[in-house]
């Protein structure tokens, strides 16, 4: 009820909404642009499943292509300075595990943590979007599920020699993704998004995918909040 009231009052033409859509769109665009990077970096570090991860990376360059089709529909300019910014944490943890050879950390920060924030913010995004955007959003999102997959594949069958590095690199950007989750709060909400909807349905994918590679039901509660209060 309350979400057809809020979609009902949203005005895609007007300045706050496009105001607040060049940064949300920059973010997605910067995201998708990242993980395209991310995935030809993980083929490189996993030879047995390099044609994959080739193929998954050329998926996200195509969800690149079809978020800066949203944003000129829009007759948006996407603030890619702000969204590169907005990245850069979870950037920095993903290029130093590649540097040390980390594949357990690296698959953590795309496949599980990053795609389970775009599936939640995809879902949560789709009923108010605007036309155009919907449908492209809901052709993103399944493929998204796939991306996730793969890590929860991956890990899963390699569980007993990635849990401590899983345990410790969750502890390193759980506490990021709160953070980035505060800090695009305001504009979402502008998009008739609500940021308790967005952290429900990341800990809902995020906790099912640690379930499914084999954490405990305790496990998952410690991991999947770690730093949500302190945020
Ligand atoms: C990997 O396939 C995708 C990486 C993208 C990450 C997106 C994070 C989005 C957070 C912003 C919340 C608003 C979303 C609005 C959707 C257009
Ligand atoms: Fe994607
Ligand atoms: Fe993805």
């Amino acid at each position: 009820m309350q979400e057809l009231a809020t979609r009902s009052e949203l005005d895609f033409n007007s300045e706050t909404y496009k105001d607040a859509y060049s940064r949300i769109n920059a973010i997605v665009i910067e995201g998708e642009e990242e993980a395209h990077h991310n995935y030809i970096d993980m083929a490189q570090m996993l030879p047995e499943h390099t044609e994959e991860l080739i193929r998954l990376s050329k998926m996200e360059n195509r969800h690149k292509k079809g978020f800066q089709a949203c944003g000129k529909n829009l007759s948006v300019t996407p603030d890619m300075q702000y969204a590169q910014e907005f990245f850069s944490q979870l950037h920095g943890n993903f290029q130093q595990a590649k540097a040390e050879g980390k594949v357990v950390t690296c698959l953590l920060i795309q496949s599980l943590i990053i795609e389970a924030f775009a599936i939640a913010a995809y879902n949560i995004y789709i009923p108010v979007a605007d036309p155009f955007a919907r449908k492209i959003t809901e052709g993103v999102v399944k493929d998204e599920y796939t991306h996730l997959n793969f890590g929860e594949v991956w890990l899963q069958e390699h569980f007993e020699s990635s849990k401590a590095e899983l345990e410790e690199a969750n502890k390193d950007n759980l506490p990021i993704v709160w953070k980035m989750l505060n800090q695009v709060q305001d504009d979402a909400e502008v998009l008739g998004m609500e940021k308790e909807a967005l952290v429900e349905d990341f800990m809902i994918s995020y906790g099912e995918a640690l379930s499914n590679i084999g954490f405990s039901t305790r496990d998952i509660m410690k991991m999947s909040s770690y730093g949500l209060r302190t945020a």
